[in-house]
């Protein structure tokens, strides 16, 4: 960590040399500060260029001092400092300014910023809201309504935007140093514009703010961050520059301190540590260029999407040409939906859909770097795929089964080149679920588990490396929180009351109405094979719902009644009478007590699951919850709140 500083003449360059981001960490901002004071006592100084070593400017505070009490010099301090400094400063940005990064920006007198660059005050992302005048300073620059949408609704501008809203005052073609030094030259001989925070701002009036608070409350599902940024900024707007800091400072520190920002910064770090297990460092992946997707299902179509979003072109093979169709119609409408809501254009669907190649039968899969198998869960039906597969391709070319529950050792058993099988698990619908779990055999090759991690940064993905078990990771802790949603239901808590419970902490439906809309079938076959297998699992309300042909939203009604057309659901008085033998008495259970017990028994599956080295870490544990199964972001993973013990009733020493 260092701040270099030049001189050119009568201007100082300083930059900011920080890896991997240019982080304000308290170093930096001492640095910065020693900086400020040093040439503001050097007469031959008439401005400052702040610049940026590495890729980007600054990627904002350090996130990682947020976990302990804040320390001096602080940040809010610090831009002060700099806008009080003798000699103007320029900001000279590239690539990024984020956060704090944009904040420095926006205290400095002038900025400049190479084409291509971005501004950001992501903080929400992180339960926070921007805490250095980003609320405050910005609106004065740009305007409120240009302003609102960075400040709480994690807008991002581009160097363009931000030359035409007023926040940058020059992009610079060509070296952007070189270039921000000519133009503090030409700015000595022009009086200075007024600092950001003295400069007016014009109130929009009620009918904006209130547009304004509807769509950020309902776009920010239940994070407080958002709603609460606009609080600062409007407050500043109506009270002037000083209030408005102080309630920014204010709400900052409070929601710095707080569970919902603990949980966003625990997730932020796993999710980056995630993609690079320590393992596999020194591991080069392979390249992957030819990807083979066997199955025009559901999965196959999803992965076969994800494939082409990240710009792989895909071979997708089906039995037959009917089949084919089929997948290649269901592929062509996940691209066709994605441009009528927006999200590409109408050309790059269409591009997208040129780069699959459908193909019946596995012949021209041959030369694949990798193949994923989305076929029927079905032992002999998936050994059956790879058989022929492990005929036609050489043994470089890696075979991965999509596989959601069976064991992998089972699908490739006796296959040539073991080394090259690998589990690769996609949630549905797959081109848009960020979970991955990849499952290796206990002879996949390091560089074949590098090439799947590799291959799930490249889409995007969340991987997590997942042990063999009945259910891997995600699947397995499902039937832990569904057994205790059961056994709460035996114990008489009515299943409306478990989902309310579950939807009021934060998930978007409670397990009950999950099982309706994914079908109660699915368990009912499993538990029905294990009972043919002779294993003794116990008669469950399940049960007795599918047997009486309730098997959720697919056929009108499982635990609740979907009137015809509609997904609502309705209470059911067949369901009471179906269950009335079995459930008891109903009795009333105050929702954080069911939380609590939901939450302890993931937690305690989740903890079973890391000493069986199943999964790696409980950091792993909750990105699988939070990314495959729904987890409230807000709420870190069930791991995380056990360590924290903020939710009541969860046991402190988690049973192994
Ligand atoms: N603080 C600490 N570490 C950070 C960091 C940060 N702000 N940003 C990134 N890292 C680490 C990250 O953990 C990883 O570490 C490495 O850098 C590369 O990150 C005062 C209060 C900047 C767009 O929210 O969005 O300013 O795993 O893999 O894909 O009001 O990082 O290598 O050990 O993501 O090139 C606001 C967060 C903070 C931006 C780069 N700023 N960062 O993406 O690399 S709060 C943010 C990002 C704030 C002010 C408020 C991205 C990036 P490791 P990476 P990348």
């Amino acid at each position: 960590m260092t701040l270099h500083l030049e001189r050119h003449g009568e201007i100082a360059v300083v930059t900011l040399d920080n890896p991997p981001v240019n982080a304000l960490s308290r170093t930096m901002r001492a640095a910065l500060a020693d900086m400020a004071d040093r040439l503001d006592g050097d007469a031959g100084i008439r401005a400052v260029v702040l610049a940026g070593a590495g890729r980007l400017f600054v990627g904002g505070a350090d996130i990682a001092e947020f976990d302990g009490p804040p320390q001096e010099p602080h940040l809010p301090d610090l831009l002060a400092r700099i806008e009080a400094a003798r000699a103007p400063w320029i900001a000279a940005v590239h690539g990024m300014a984020l956060g704090g990064g944009t904040e420095i920006a926006l205290a400095c007198r002038y900025r400049v910023a190479a084409p291509g660059s971005r501004f950001g005050l992501p903080e929400v992302n992180l339960g926070i809201i921007p805490g250095s005048g980003g609320t405050q300073r910005l609106p004065r620059l740009i305007g409120v309504e240009a302003a609102v949408p960075v400040v709480a609704e994690k807008r991002m501008l581009d160097a363009t935007e931000a030359l035409g809203s007023g926040l940058v005052d020059r992009i610079i073609d060509g070296p952007l140093v070189v270039g921000a030094v000519d133009f503090a030259r030409d700015m000595l001989n022009h009086p200075l514009p007024p600092l950001a925070r003295d400069r007016s701002v014009t109130d929009p009036g009620p009918a904006y703010w209130q547009a304004a608070e509807a769509r950020i409350a309902k776009a920010s599902k239940g994070q407080s961050a958002p709603p609460l940024a606009l609080l600062a900024l409007r407050h500043g707007v109506q009270h002037g520059f000083e209030a408005g800091l102080r309630q920014e400072r204010e709400t900052f520190l409070r929601l710095r301190a707080g569970d919902e920002a603990a949980a966003l910064r625990y997730l932020f770090f796993a999710e980056r540590a995630a993609p690079r297990p320590a393992d596999l460092r020194g591991t080069p992946p392979r390249a992957v260029a030819r990807v083979g997707v066997v199955g025009g299902g559901t999965m196959g179509v999803g992965i076969a999407a994800a494939l082409r979003n990240a710009g792989l072109p895909v071979i997708l093979s089906e039995r037959d040409q009917p089949g084919l169709e089929r997948g290649l119609t269901a592929l062509r409408a996940v691209f066709d939906a994605a441009a009528q809501r927006g999200l590409i254009s109408d050309e790059a669907a269409s591009a997208r859909m040129a780069g699959v190649r459908g193909v019946v039968g596995l012949e021209a899969l041959a030369d694949c770097d990798l193949v994923i198998e989305a076929v029927f869960e079905d032992l002999a039906v998936k050994q059956a795929v790879f058989k022929t597969l492990a005929s036609l391709c050489g043994t470089d070319t890696i075979l991965a089964t999509n596989t959601s529950y069976i064991d992998p050792r089972q699908i490739f058993n006796g296959l040539r080149g073991p080394e090259r099988c690998i589990g690769l698990h996609f949630f549905s619908p797959a081109q848009v679920m960020k979970l991955m779990e990849i499952i290796p055999l206990p002879e996949t090759a390091p560089a074949v588990l590098a090439t799947a991690f590799d291959l799930a940064a490249n889409l995007g993905k969340v991987p997590v490396r997942a042990g063999i078990c009945d259910g891997f990771i995600g699947n397995r802790i499902l039937k832990h929180y569904r057994a205790e949603a059961e056994a709460l239901l035996r114990e008489g808590v009515p299943h409306a009351a478990i989902d309310a419970a579950m939807r009021g902490f934060g998930y978007a439906m409670g397990p009950f109405e999950m099982q309706d809309m994914a079908g109660l079938d699915i368990a009912f076959l499993h538990r029905e094979a294990a009972r043919l297998r002779g294993e003794t699992v116990p008669e469950t309300a399940g049960d007795i719902l599918v047997r009486a042909g309730r098997k959720g939203q697919k056929t009108g009604g499982g635990w609740y009644d979907y009137p015809t057309g509609t997904r609502a659901p309705q209470p059911s008085d067949e369901v009471a009478r179906l269950l009335a033998p079995l459930l008891g008495p109903a009795r009333a259970m105050p929702a954080e007590q069911i939380v609590a017990r939901l939450i302890a028994a993931m937690a305690a599956e989740g903890q079973r699951i890391i000493d069986e080295g199943i999964a790696s870490t409980p950091q792993d544990v909750d990105l699988v919850e939070v990314h495959g199964y729904g987890f409230p972001r807000g709420k870190g993973g069930p791991m995380f709140l056990a360590a924290r013990k903020t939710i009541t009733g969860i046991p402190t020493r988690i049973p192994t």
